[in-house]
């Protein structure tokens, strides 16, 4: 008996299968009911008592080495499977996964393609500034508060290496470099020293435009903010003008847009004003013009600027900025 267990042995280690119903003769040629391996068992019973310990043991590991080796030869005719198949150049492609493009850089695009329209072309610049182009061309007087460390980024050994906290440093550029007209607009990213929550965080995004030539009046600015909202918001959209402040623009308004949501009739979005806050404008102060060798006698402007986290939380109905930088598969995917 041992011995025909080892010669059975030797046969199941010669086995081979070129396809699936060789391996399946062979299956059936030795582990069926009638096969090889099962018959020895069923010799087992006259198999004298004093030898049934060894012999049993034999069989089973004879068994086991079978259920082995077949299983073996199945995973090699699979494996060459896969790889004919992937030979095959008549086959349909698998799809690839394509990715999609961040909600900020939609809304970004969307902006700058209204201000192109208008004959508007970007402008980018660096993300690390000096204290002239960020603060002082644009008429922060020195103990301004955005000045402060508690709001802005500075390089510790060097006052004035600082992350800028606006775009408008960009277009302190753009004027360094440029004659009148300048007409540019200009996405970037910005830095401000702030904690984060649901509506703050340390670096956001802006789009700002700058508009410099002679006779440039509040009507233009006015026009031309009429324009923007209704290509990005829709033609039905209405605007209003607050005074407001800023060291850059005299003089400085707020612009809101009847509510997206409710259309005016109130909502907690709009806080039940009707109204929501979407940029700030203004004339460009004349000082700035005079700080960057513009001559204000001749030309004046309008610049204006926004935030796109804001303008895309309004569009998408986000109601937490953090959303925005988690860059979760699962929230960037919603926006095609
Ligand atoms: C806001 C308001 C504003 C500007 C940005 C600007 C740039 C130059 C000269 C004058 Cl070079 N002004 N930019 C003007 C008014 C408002 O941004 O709330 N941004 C998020």
């Amino acid at each position: 008996m041992l011995d025909t267990i080892e010669k059975i042995r030797k046969e199941i280690s010669d086995w081979q299968a070129k396809n699936n119903d060789e391996l399946e003769a062979l299956r059936i040629e030795y582990l069926s009911k009638k096969g090889k391996v099962s018959q020895l068992f069923n010799e087992f019973r006259d198999v004298p008592n004093e030898l049934k310990r060894e012999v049993g043991k034999s069989l089973n590991e004879l068994k086991n080495f079978a259920n082995e080796e077949l299983n073996k030869l199945k995973d090699e005719l699979s494996t060459q499977d896969t790889v004919e198949a992937n030979n095959d150049l008549t086959l349909p492609p698998k799809p690839i996964k394509v990715g999609t493009r961040h909600p900020i850089s939609i809304v970004r695009n969307e902006i700058i393609e209204i201000f192109n329209r208008l004959g508007f072309t970007v402008s980018e610049g660096p993300e690390i500034e000096d204290d002239w182009h960020v603060f002082s061309a644009l008429n922060f007087p020195e103990e301004h508060p955005a000045r402060d460390m508690q709001d802005t980024f500075f390089i510790q050994q060097n006052p004035d290496v600082l992350l800028r906290t606006h775009t408008s440093s960009v277009q302190v550029h753009e004027m360094e470099e440029l004659e009148p007209p300048i007409r540019t607009v200009t996405p970037g990213r910005v830095f401000r020293n702030e904690a984060i929550s649901a509506r703050a965080h340390c670096i956001f995004h802006q789009v700002e435009a700058l508009y410099i030539d002679e006779n440039v009046s509040f009507a233009d600015l006015k026009q031309t903010l009429i324009y923007f909202v209704k290509e990005l918001f829709g033609q039905d959209v209405q605007i209003r003008l607050r005074p407001s402040y800023f060291p850059f623009t005299e003089p400085s308004a707020e612009m809101d847009i009847s509510c997206t949501i409710c259309e005016g009739e109130g909502c907690n979005v709009c806080k039940y004003t009707g109204w929501l806050e979407i940029l700030g404008c203004g004339m460009v102060d004349p000082n700035v013009l005079d700080s960057n060798k513009i001559n204000s006698k001749k030309y004046t402007g309008f610049a204006l600027g926004m935030g796109i986290e804001r303008i895309a939380m309004l569009k998408y109905g986000i109601k937490d900025l953090r959303l925005f930088f988690e860059n979760d598969i699962r929230f960037l995917e919603q926006f095609k």
